[in-house]
C-alpha cells in the first residue's frame, strides 16, 4: 500500500507542468447570441484538455461534424452533462442535432488550426442546413486563430 501511494505520488509530480483544464460550454435556449446557442461557441483550449457541456436547459445534445485527424467521433445523450477529452490537435466542429436549423452550432480549437481547409470545405456543406442564424458559423470560423 504505501508502495504504491509512493509511486502514485512520483508519478504525479513527473507529470508535465500545463495541468489540463476543463472548458464549460452551455447549451441554452437563449443565450447572448439569441435563441438555441451554445455558450461559449468557441473554445481555445490545449491538447488534455476537456469540455463539458452543461445542458441548462432541455432538448440539447451534441455531435461532432468535423474532428482532427485520429480523434473519435463525439455523441452526447439528450439533457444529459458531458465531457469529452481534447487528444488530438486541431479544430472541432460540432452541433446540436435537434436545433442544428437554428444554427445551434460550436467549435473547439485545440492548439494549431491544423485542419482548417478540412474543416472549412465541411463548413461549406453544413451552411444550407443553416436555415436561421447561419451568420454563426462564418462568425465563429473567424474567431480561429490561423
Ligand atoms: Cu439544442
Amino acid at each position: 500500500m504505501k508502495f504504491s501511494l509512493a509511486l502514485t505520488l512520483a508519478l504525479s509530480f513527473a507529470a508535465p507542468a500545463a495541468m489540463a483544464v476543463d472548458h464549460e460550454v452551455k447549451m441554452l435556449n437563449y443565450g447572448k447570441d439569441g435563441g438555441m446557442v451554445f455558450e461559449p461557441p468557441v473554445v481555445k483550449a490545449a491538447v488534455g484538455d476537456t469540455v463539458t457541456f452543461v445542458p441548462e436547459n432541455s432538448s440539447h445534445y451534441v455531435q461532432s461534424y468535423v474532428v482532427p485527424e485520429g480523434a473519435g467521433a463525439w455523441k452526447s445523450k439528450l439533457d444529459e452533462k458531458w465531457t469529452v477529452t481534447l487528444d488530438k490537435e486541431g479544430i472541432y466542429l460540432y452541433y446540436c442535432p435537434p436545433h442544428l436549423m437554428m444554427s445551434m452550432i460550436g467549435l473547439v480549437q485545440v492548439g494549431k488550426a491544423s485542419n482548417l481547409e478540412a474543416v472549412e470545405a465541411k463548413a461549406k456543406k453544413l451552411k444550407p442546413k443553416l436555415v436561421m442564424k447561419g451568420d454563426r458559423l462564418d462568425k465563429y470560423l473567424a474567431d480561429i486563430d490561423k
